[in-house]
């Protein structure tokens, strides 16, 4: 049986993810903050969903962590890179620093340090590495900044890591969806319900089941087969053109 690691299961896509990853026969490990989140979760999905909990910027917990796993769980073949964060939509100009700290660190830094430490065995495991960048990595929106930043590091890290892993077996591949009704938007807005409501209002907008159903399709291609990237919106998003600022 496979074993898929999605950082980020306790809600949204990562927690779409874990549902749909279960329902097709993995196992998984969801990893989160929110312990009770994840219990519900094994509680609703089983003994193949195994919880592991830890905040992604703390390396000494995640290891801690990742080696109290039940030993059938120490093997990953898929990673699911999914934990991340946009905090606030300000302008640069007006942005908090802190909150540009807390994005990087999250999306970038944790993000990279954990591939790291499983690559090794998804080598040896011929596994797969599936990313989760946005449309904010190539389509620039005021207010976007440093969340764009870091998931255009998201999708440019994914194709590099394509490169050098070149004759490994390993895939690697670049998920970047537009609007997701999930509690981003929510966290976005420092926990104001009405203004994600407000955002996605009359929108239709992807759910995390959508992107799910990408990512395991992603995942469960033959081994010959690496998607490189993939951009998904809903239909009624699309792209809005330059701005021009008048004197
Ligand atoms: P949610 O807010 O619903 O889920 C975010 C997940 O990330 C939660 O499980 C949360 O777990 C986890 N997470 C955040 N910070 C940390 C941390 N410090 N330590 C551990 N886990 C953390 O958002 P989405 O499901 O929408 O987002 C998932 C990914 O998809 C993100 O990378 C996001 O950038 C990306 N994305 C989202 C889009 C959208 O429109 N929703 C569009 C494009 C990309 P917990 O709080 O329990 O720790
Ligand atoms: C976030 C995507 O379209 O809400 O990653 O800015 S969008």
């Amino acid at each position: 049986m496979k074993t898929a690691l999605i950082t980020g299961a306790t809600s949204g896509i990562g927690e779409a993810c874990a549902r749909a990853f279960i329902g097709a026969g993995w196992q998984v490990v969801g990893t989160g903050r929110r312990t009770e989140r994840l219990e519900r979760l094994a509680a609703e999905l089983g003994e193949r969903f195994q919880p592991c909990v830890y905040d992604v910027r703390d390396e000494a917990a995640r290891d801690s962590a990742l080696a109290a796993l039940p030993q059938a769980f120490r093997g990953i073949d898929c990673l699911v890179n999914n934990a991340g964060l946009a905090l606030g939509s300000a302008k640069a100009q007006d942005a908090d620093l802190d909150a540009w700290r807390t994005m990087i660190d999250t999306n970038v830094t944790a993000l990279a340090s954990l591939t790291h430490k499983l690559l090794p065995q998804l080598i040896e495991r011929r596994g797969a590495i599936v990313m989760l960048s946005s449309v904010a990595a190539t389509y620039p929106y005021t207010g976007g900044n440093i969340y764009g930043g870091t998931k255009a590091f998201v999708r440019q890290f994914a194709l590099g890591l394509r490169s050098d892993l070149a004759g490994t077996g390993v895939r690697v591949t670049s998920i970047e969806p537009g609007m997701v009704e999930t509690e981003f938007t929510v966290v976005r807005n420092g926990g104001d319900q009405a203004a994600s409501d407000n955002f996605y209002a009359g929108v239709n907008p992807l759910t995390g089941a959508d992107i799910a159903d990408v990512v395991l399709w992603v995942a469960t291609q033959p081994p010959h087969v690496n998607i490189n990237a993939l951009e998904v919106m809903p239909v009624n998003q699309s792209f809005a053109g330059f701005q021009v600022a008048r004197e």
